[in-house]
């Protein structure tokens, strides 16, 4: 602005003031406190404008649908009261009333990338192995036995497992053995190897079976994830416009049902579910007869993670198997077993346990936001050959992720940012 006009607005200020009775000697400084307060108030306005539209625009923008936007679902689209559906109900066609549903507080929304969210679930392995990692590669001159001997060490105690590290090793020995090639290009070499480990076993060659109703079923000890991991699938399926349908397999525990029935409000979608102690081959049964008699395009049953014995449980899973079989050609299509990656080369263990009683056809590898050792990533991939189909980064319901290796390295080493 420049000084004429703003002389011409003071002494019009002046004028005004002068209408109103205000004394000559008052009326420069009045008339700049009434400039002040007018420049003031406009800026407050021009503010709360740019706010409010920028507030009106946020879900659009937002990369994946938002927790917000997954219950909102959930209150216009149910359809079916989440009561417990007995064994002939189970079997009949939806009732249509909508019935008010009481959602819990909903996950926290994020309107940060995919990559961005990945790097913070990843946080702790990020910290600590990468962290180490970075500090050797760092601290050496270049290639040496030295070097060798510690980045074994870490490798090992960050749950890559004995067989990766010597496979992440023996290459890199291969390639470097007998040089003294920088340090730095060492570690861009072991990057490679990690991500040439994790695409190897990667989702790529799944295909989803085009038939439907696809039925998955979920396994796994207890205390893994499995009902979550049901959970946060069932919303993702919802979200890319798929009719889910839940059946509640585990029957063991006390309260399961109960737990699946709250997922099934958060995602939006039915349940199937018998009384506590039930027989989970009759859940399967009447599950994947509902499946099919309302065409739903996905079935996700819950099973149980402990029995009174182990072979128990091993029995019980193939009897449910056998049950989907029967009922629908193909089915189970899909088995996932539930992995808890906090429990490092324990979730070894029990993936090789549960690949020879049934067929394991991915594995779900959860909690490795709870876990500074994301090795067990590379250790699950390389050993047992089941693709990781999806990681498990947090509890809200869009914490689950489809596993992609290059994405997952880029978390973990990239420096974020491209994010
Ligand atoms: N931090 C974190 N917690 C998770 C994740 N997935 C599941 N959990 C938590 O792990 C706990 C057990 O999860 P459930 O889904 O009940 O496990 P389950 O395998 O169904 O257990 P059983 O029914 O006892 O066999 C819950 O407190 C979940 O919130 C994850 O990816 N990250
Ligand atoms: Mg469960």
């Amino acid at each position: 602005m420049n000084e004429s006009l703003l002389n011409r607005i003071l002494e019009a200020l002046q004028e005004l003031l002068a209408r109103f009775g205000v004394a000559e000697a008052s009326r420069p400084m009045g008339a700049l406190v009434a400039l002040y307060l007018v420049v003031t108030l406009l800026v407050l306005f021009f503010v709360l404008l740019v706010w409010k539209l920028s507030k009106d625009k946020k879900p659009s923008q937002e990369v994946a649908p938002t927790a917000e936007q997954e219950d909102v679902q959930v209150e216009s689209a149910e359809e079916e009261p989440p009561v417990p559906v007995e064994v002939a109900e189970a079997e009949m066609p939806l009732p249509t009333e909508p019935e008010p549903v009481a959602v819990e507080e909903a996950p926290a929304v994020t309107g940060v990338s995919v990559l961005s969210r990945m790097r913070s679930g990843l946080g702790k392995t990020r910290d600590s192995l990468v962290g180490r990692l970075d500090n050797l590669f760092q601290g050496k001159a270049g290639f040496s036995q030295e070097l060798i001997d510690e980045l074994e060490e870490i490798l090992i105690t960050s749950d890559f497992g004995m067989a990766t590290t010597m496979t992440l090793i023996d290459s890199l020995q291969t390639r470097f053995g007998g040089t003294s090639a920088a340090a730095n290009k060492v570690y861009a070499a072991l990057k490679e190897e990690i991500a040439t480990l994790l695409r190897q076993a990667g989702s790529d060659e799944v295909v989803e079976p085009d038939t439907t109703p696809q039925v998955v079923m979920m396994v796994g000890v207890n205390g893994v994830g499995k009902t979550t991991t049901i959970g946060k699938l069932a919303s993702r399926a919802k979200s890319e416009g798929k009719s889910v349908l839940l059946g509640a397999g585990d029957t063991f525990r006390a309260a399961a049902a109960d737990q699946l029935e709250v997922w099934s409000e958060r995602a939006g979608v039915d349940i199937v579910r018998h009384k506590e102690g039930g027989d989970p081959a009759a859940v399967a049964f009447d599950a994947v007869k509902a499946a099919v008699a309302r065409k739903v395009d996905l079935l996700l049953l819950d099973t149980a993670g402990r029995l009174h014995t182990k072979a128990n449980l091993m029995e019980e899973l193939k009897k449910v198997r056998r049950v989907l079989a029967r009922e629908l050609d193909g089915a189970p299509h899909q088995t996932l077993l539930v992995v808890d990656a906090t429990t490092g080369q324990n979730a070894l263990a029990q993936a090789r346990l549960f690949k020879e009683a049934v067929e394991v056809d991915g594995i779900v590898l959860t909690k490795l936001d709870g876990t500074a050792k994301g090795g067990i990533v590379a250790a699950i991939s390389s050993d047992l050959q089941i693709p990781v189909l999806y990681i498990g980064i947090g509890e809200q319901i869009d914490d689950l992720r489809p596993f992609n290796p290059d994405l997952f390295v880029e978390a973990l080493f990239g420096d974020g940012n491209d994010a």
